[in-house]
């Protein structure tokens, strides 16, 4: 369906940023190949009973790592002009630090050379939550300042490396999730500071401020060395919440969600360096207090906004608030919110069906909203911003019997053309500087605490012998590209050979 019937005559602006996403932990496999040390996902997959849902481990995966020629060249083949993938903190530095691993420079030059032969653009991420497990024993990785120089050390050396062949880097995935089990900063009970629940908020804020300083700390860097070379930003964790009614309480609580969400790590970026007072207010001493010095290297440290807008909520306040705020099991607030799917008007919606992503729920009007309220109401100094991740689950796919019918995947079709079209009418109606918008993920791949049972690929992923098949959406995702390409005159297809 389309949403807009004169969206039509629209083009995207010249320049536009688009193609596939996917992180080093979740596609390459080769957990213990050619010297890489061990990340805290090879921990958490092979060590912690029940952390992953299905019992599997990111060791083989799609093995990318081994078939990054096919990868690429079938990217290339598809017309996909841009892929997005992160480098192996623990490959390049199997202690996290200390000694390099030629082996794996030698691969990622490798990787680098055949993108550049397939004149593919990159847009690389440093860190997609593959912690060195050696920090991580050392000293607690991201509960401890070392963290910032160690980081540092890495990632100047792959900036050095490969800055000739990028445009925009990516330092750190979805910083807000040093509050989730299932991401880079373990995790409850493997870690005394999380024993209990004002210790464990102590911990999450901590390692949240760390993560921002190891950002800026390497923005600040490369602002310096390559000025005017290119461009540095993180990619936000961050959904679209709508106020369930009209009441006060419900206005506060999609405000307060926004805050302590974007405005944890974004406030100080596009302000005065700083947290947001509402933070510093509800928190304490839960939250670490940033000196001057800290405020000067975060002010300005990105160069423009990335977020990874899945879906959306609606956000109802709760009425015992003011207690659940004091309540120092509840710090972070947005546990004091309610929140429900929202259901845009005349759409199917619901939650994936996997129970994998029952958190996923296909709202496209939520993202073109989400987009105005992100660059005119919370950070007007943003100058553009781009879809660094979306994406859709389809429901069971790992339960349908026939191939045919897990690639015939309507549903997610359905979600990247509602999505894409909204995006459009953002620019396109709302003047929104929407700047690239790149789709989750090239293939199937390992879903963190769900495991590979959960399928968010493009491709589908055979893991007995790894072939990997396009599925519907990805044609259809290509194609929208195609009709609404920079310089694309209209509704004409430019190929109808994709056409679903
Ligand atoms: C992102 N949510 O995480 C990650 O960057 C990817 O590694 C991951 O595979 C992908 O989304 C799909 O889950 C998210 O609950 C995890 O809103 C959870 C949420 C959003 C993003």
């Amino acid at each position: 369906p389309s949403y807009f019937s004169n969206l039509s005559g629209y083009s995207l602006p010249e320049g536009f940023a688009w193609g596939v996403a996917s992180s080093a932990y979740q596609i390459e496999g080769a957990a213990n190949a050619e010297g890489k040390g061990p990340s805290i996902w090879d921990f958490l997959s092979h060590r912690v009973v029940n952390q992953v849902a299905d019992n599997t481990t990111g060791d083989v995966v799609g093995s990318h790592y081994f078939l990054y020629k096919q990868d690429i060249a079938r990217l290339k083949g598809l017309g996909v002009p841009a892929f997005s993938f992160s480098i192996s903190w623990p490959r390049i530095f199997p202690f996290g630090k200390g000694p390099i691993n030629e082996e794996a420079v030698q691969h990622y030059d490798d990787v680098m050379a055949e993108l550049a032969q397939q004149e593919l653009k990159i847009a690389p991420v440093l860190f997609h939550w593959d912690t060195p497990l050696a920090l991580f024993n050392e000293y607690g990785a991201w509960s401890d300042r070392q963290i910032v120089d160690d980081f540092f050390n890495y990632a100047t050396f792959i900036i050095q490396r490969y800055d000739h062949l990028v445009e925009e880097w990516f330092t750190i995935n979805e910083p807000q999730y040093c509050n989730w089990q299932y991401s880079y900063y373990p995790f409850g009970t493997y870690l005394p500071l999380y024993n209990n629940a004002t210790q464990g908020a102590k911990a999450r804020f901590t390692c949240g401020h760390y993560t921002l300083l190891a950002h800026a700390k390497v923005a600040k860097w490369y602002h310096e060395e390559f000025k005017g070379r290119g461009r540095i930003t993180f990619k936000n964790s961050g959904n679209y919440f709508e106020a369930n009614s009209t009441s006060e309480a419900d206005a506060v609580s999609v405000q307060r969600n926004y805050d302590f969400v974007l405005g944890w790590f974004n406030h100080g970026v596009w302000n005065d360096g700083d947290y947001p007072q509402v933070l510093k207010d509800t928190l304490g001493d839960i939250l670490p207090t940033l000196t001057d010095d800290e405020k000067a290297l975060i002010a300005g440290s990105c160069d423009f906004f990335a977020i990874d807008p899945y879906t959306s909520y609606y956000a109802f306040g709760i009425e015992d608030f003011d207690s659940c705020v004091s309540n120092t099991s509840h710090p972070g607030f947005p546990e004091c919110a309610g929140s429900t799917q929202l259901a845009p008007d005349g759409f199917p919606a619901g939650p994936s069906a996997d129970p994998g992503a029952s958190w996923l729920y296909d709202t496209p009007t939520g993202v073109r909203r989400f987009l105005n309220v992100i660059t005119k109401e919370l950070f007007p100094a943003v100058p553009d911003i781009q879809v660094t991740e979306f994406g859709f689950a389809e429901p069971f796919e790992s339960e349908l019997t026939s191939l045919q019918t897990i690639l015939w995947d309507l549903r997610r079709t359905d979600y990247y053309q509602g999505y894409l079209d909204n995006i459009l009418a953002a620019i396109a109606y709302d003047g929104v500087n929407v700047t690239g918008a790149w789709g989750w993920a090239i293939f199937d791949n390992f879903e963190w605490g769900s495991g590979v049972s959960t399928r968010f690929g493009l491709q589908h992923v055979n893991y007995t012998d790894l072939t990997r098949t396009p599925k519907a959406s990805f044609y259809s995702f290509i194609k929208w590209f195609e009709d609404h390409g920079a310089g694309a005159s209209g509704s004409e297809p430019a190929n109808s050979t994709y056409r679903l």
